[in-house]
């Protein structure tokens, strides 16, 4: 069975609310930032979250989990295939949740926590917030009042893209998420497969 390094409100909520949808089997264990446990440490020597084991496999990138156990696990019609409408865009923003957003945010967050008072809003810090914020309106014109960022249906590229409301809480900018892109997360959000994937602690 599947066995997801989670820590509640950490990217592994991608990797458990595809698991959700799919119906695939998971068990978690802990990932603590704070107090990673010997166990975590040896899957995962950066300690970012989340980590994951299948067999022998062992990974540490969420979208590259989510790519793999569609793959593995499938099929699955939040997949869109090369040959389907929409390809283009679900591979793109597939990666840009991850890439183009939420990678954004682990400075945003360290800065916030972690700097010393003087610095904690410094030039990057405002870079970073600006570029996160630029990058969501985009996502809003994209959507353009869909319910879904690509192949109008549901798929593993909501599931990334969506993350970042999440991530927000931490980066202190949740209050400034565009109203369309807050809108389109928290329609996902009604899904029971997030909300079982959500109270995972
Ligand atoms: N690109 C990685 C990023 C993982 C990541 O940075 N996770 C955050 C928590 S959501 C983390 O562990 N941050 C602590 C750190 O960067 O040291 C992924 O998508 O899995």
């Amino acid at each position: 069975m599947l066995k997801v390094y989670h820590s509640q409100g950490a990217r592994s909520l991608r990797v458990l609310w595809l698991c959700e949808e799919m119906g695939v089997p998971y068990q978690t264990a802990e990932a603590s930032f704070f107090k990673p446990s010997d166990e975590f440490k040896a899957v995962n020597p950066l300690r970012t979250v989340p980590a994951m084991i299948d067999g022998d496999v062992k990974m540490i990138e969420s979208v590259a989990m989510m790519i793999y156990i569609m793959a593995k696990y499938g099929p699955t019609d939040l997949e869109v295939k090369p040959n389907e409408p929409g390809y283009a865009s679900y591979l793109q923003f597939l990666l840009f949740g991850e890439a183009g957003v939420a990678a954004y945010g682990n400075p945003l967050v360290a800065t916030r926590f972690m700097a010393p008072d003087d610095q904690k809003q410094n030039w990057t810090a405002g870079y970073l917030k600006t570029a996160i914020l630029k990058r969501l309106e985009f996502v809003g014109q994209c959507l353009d009042g869909k319910p879904y960022i690509a192949a109008d249906r549901f798929t593993a590229a909501d599931i990334s893209v969506s993350y970042i409301v999440t991530g927000a809480k931490f980066a202190g900018i949740e209050a400034d998420i565009p109203a369309p892109v807050r809108a389109y997360v928290d329609n996902l959000w009604q899904r029971p497969a997030f909300q079982r994937a959500a109270a995972v602690k």
